[in-house]
Parts: structure tokens; C-alpha cells; sequence
């Protein structure tokens, strides 16, 4: 990109959804005066009496945790989909529409110890967290057609909880961003007869600019098209329709990928970076899902230090999505606190 793009005003093209998104590099020289404090976090103790999540704890629903050694799925007492809810369609006037959903909520401990986070967790403990949206995408997907895998890591996300966990949301539907995925990506195979991710893959090895971090099976880079300052895309280099296609490789070098870039977020700010993750491949009972790639979003709030945030407000809210620090300057960045 030539200068002009460098330092002023764009538009930049986000060809996975086919929405734009508003850059404005020549903001980010400008001064900041506010504060940029350092923010010690109180250590957590490996096992807290009071948390629901940790091993042998009674829940909100009366059950109790088992003495999990790895990881632990239950449903969520909270659920926000049921699964015995019946399929029916309101449709009093074409204004007024609605569906009912069946769907199945549930939560993701992603170890026993209470104190760690996913980035600070051993390569081989991630790998039981690797394996168990393996299964659960497996099993849920056998029964919905989207299984939407997430986590949402920090108070500032809303997170409840300080135990490491995640949450695993399956229903009957494709929801809104799935389907924008679902139809840019089956548009752009039935053009090119090539799925787009991997094309793109090719495409950002070749140019290195955005490249956070590799290994042989897996790519993280700060998209072409990202909003969040330090968002970044988790891609597999070779064809993956789904989590559930991995083979033992790939589920290796996703672990090892996974924590170098889960440590670099904590290290560009000093602090647990927050961020909402998640999990996109091809759904289930969908005929056509040949252009599809698997892939994981990382949007992270965070813009200048670990207090001061990104918010998604006015301009963004209204019109469209719009950043300062450009996805090449925050690769770079990035790179800069990689670990070794
Ligand atoms: P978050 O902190 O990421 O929101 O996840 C915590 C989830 O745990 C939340 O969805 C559930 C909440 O409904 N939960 C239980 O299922 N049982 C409990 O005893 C407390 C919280
Ligand atoms: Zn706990």
C-alpha cells in the first residue's frame, strides 16, 4: 500500500462479511494526553471455596463439580437457549416477525486451577481445551446447526468469573454474522472455484506485513479488514471445513499457536488481555458448505494500555466501524512482544 493509504482516511473492504470499515492512520500520530496507568492484578488463589467453577464446588443450580483433573463441560444453569423448545413462527404481518429457536447453552472449564488463564496455561493443558471444542462441536453439531464456541476473557468483556472457562452456544439457526460468513464464502468459491480464507492465507504469507505469528499448520494475522485495534484471525494453511477435521498435528501446532499468541496479547500491555474469541467452521445440515475454511476471531477491546479501550460507539454505531492504528502498525507491534 502506498502512502497515500498509510496516512490518510480509507475505506478497507472485509470480504469475509462484505462489510467496510473506516481507517484513519493519520490519528493515530496524534498526542495522547491521557492517562496510561499500570494495573496490578490481585494474584488468585488455584482453588477458591467461592467459585462456582472450581472442582468439587456447588453451582447456582445445587449440583456439584466433579473433581475434574483437565477440563469440564455442563450445561449452563443460565441458559439462554432451551433445547425442548418447539418450532413455531409468528407471523401476524410481515413487519412482525419472529421464530423459535431450540438451542443448548453450555460452559467450558478450561482447567481446575482457578488462578490461570488460557495464555499462562502449560501447551499441554491447552491441548485438553483444543480437544474438548472438538467434541463438543462433534456432538452439538450432530443435533444443531451451529455450534458457536467462544470465550469471553475479562471483566471488561463481561466475563463473570475469573476461573478460566468459555461457553459453548448451539441452536436451530444461522445466526447474523455466520450467515454473512456462510454467503461471502460460498459467492466467492462459486466465482473462483478456491476458498476465500485460503486464498487469503497465500495471500498474507506472501506479503509477511500483517503476519502476527505461524507455524507449519496455522497462521494468526491482524486482518486487512479488522476493527479492533489488535484484532487478529487464527487460520488453518491447509483446507479445514471444521474443528472436528483436525488431525493430530494440527491439534498440536493449534495449542502451541494459541498460547505464543495468547502470551504476546499479555505482554503488549502488561496486563491479562481481555478479548471475546471464538470459533467459526462450516455449519451442519447446510448442502453447501465447499467454501468454507475454519477459523478463529480474536477481538480484543484494548487500544493503548490495559485501561484504555476501544469503544464500538457513535460513528461506529450509526454508520460504520472505524479504527486509527492500522492492521499493519499492530502486527508489528504484536510481532515486537512475541515471545520466543
Ligand atoms: P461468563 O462469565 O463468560 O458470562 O460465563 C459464566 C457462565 O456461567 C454464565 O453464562 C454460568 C452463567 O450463566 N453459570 C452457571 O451455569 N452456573 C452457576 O452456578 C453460575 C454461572
Ligand atoms: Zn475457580
Amino acid at each position: 500500500m502506498g502512502t497515500d493509504f498509510r496516512q490518510r482516511p480509507h475505506r478497507r473492504y472485509n470480504p469475509l462479511n462484505g462489510e467496510w470499515v473506516l481507517v484513519s492512520p493519520q490519528r493515530a500520530l496524534r498526542p495522547w494526553q491521557g492517562q496510561v496507568e499500570r494495573v496490578t492484578a490481585a494474584r488468585r488463589p488455584p482453588y477458591d471455596p467461592e467459585c462456582y467453577l472450581c472442582p468439587g464446588n456447588l453451582r447456582a443450580s445445587g449440583e456439584r463439580n466433579p473433581n475434574y483433573q483437565h477440563t469440564f463441560v455442563f450445561v449452563n444453569d443460565f441458559s439462554a437457549l432451551l433445547p425442548d423448545t418447539p418450532l413455531k413462527a409468528f407471523e401476524d404481518h410481515p413487519l412482525l416477525r419472529a421464530v423459535s429457536v431450540p438451542g443448548e447453552c453450555r460452559v467450558l472449564c478450561f482447567s481446575p486451577r482457578h488462578d490461570l488463564s488460557l495464555a499462562e496455561m502449560e501447551v499441554e493443558a491447552i491441548l485438553h481445551v483444543v480437544d474438548a471444542w472438538i467434541e463438543q462441536t462433534e456432538e452439538l453439531g450432530k443435533r444443531f446447526r451451529w455450534v458457536q464456541i467462544f470465550e469471553n476473557k475479562g471483566e471488561m468483556m463481561g466475563c463473570s468469573n475469573p476461573h478460566p472457562h468459555g461457553q459453548i452456544w448451539a441452536l436451530e439457526a444461522l445466526p447474523n454474522e455466520v450467515l454473512k460468513e456462510h454467503h461471502q464464502q460460498t459467492q466467492h468459491y462459486r466465482q473462483n472455484r478456491r476458498p476465500l480464507l485460503l486464498e487469503y492465507v497465500e495471500l498474507e504469507l506472501q506479503q509477511a506485513e500483517r503476519v502476527v505469528v505461524e507455524n507449519e499448520d496455522w497462521l494468526v494475522v491482524t486482518p486487512f479488514w479488522a476493527i479492533w485495534p489488535f484484532e487478529t484471525l487464527l487460520l488453518p494453511k491447509s483446507p479445514v471445513l471444521r474443528l472436528t477435521e483436525l488431525k493430530n498435528s494440527q491439534r498440536l501446532n493449534l495449542a502451541a499457536i494459541l498460547k505464543r499468541l495468547l502470551a504476546a496479547y499479555d505482554r503488549l500491555f502488561n496486563t491479562s488481555f481481555p478479548y471475546s474469541m471464538g470459533w467459526h467452521g462450516a455449519p451442519f445440515l447446510e448442502e453447501n458448505v465447499l467454501g468454507w475454511q475454519l477459523h478463529a476471531h480474536f477481538y480484543p477491546p484494548l487500544l493503548r494500555s490495559a485501561t484504555v479501550r476501544k469503544f464500538m460507539v457513535g460513528f461506529e454505531m450509526l454508520a460504520e466501524a472505524q479504527r486509527d492504528i492500522t492492521p499493519e502498525q499492530a502486527a508489528a507491534r504484536l510481532r515486537e512482544v512475541l515471545p520466543s
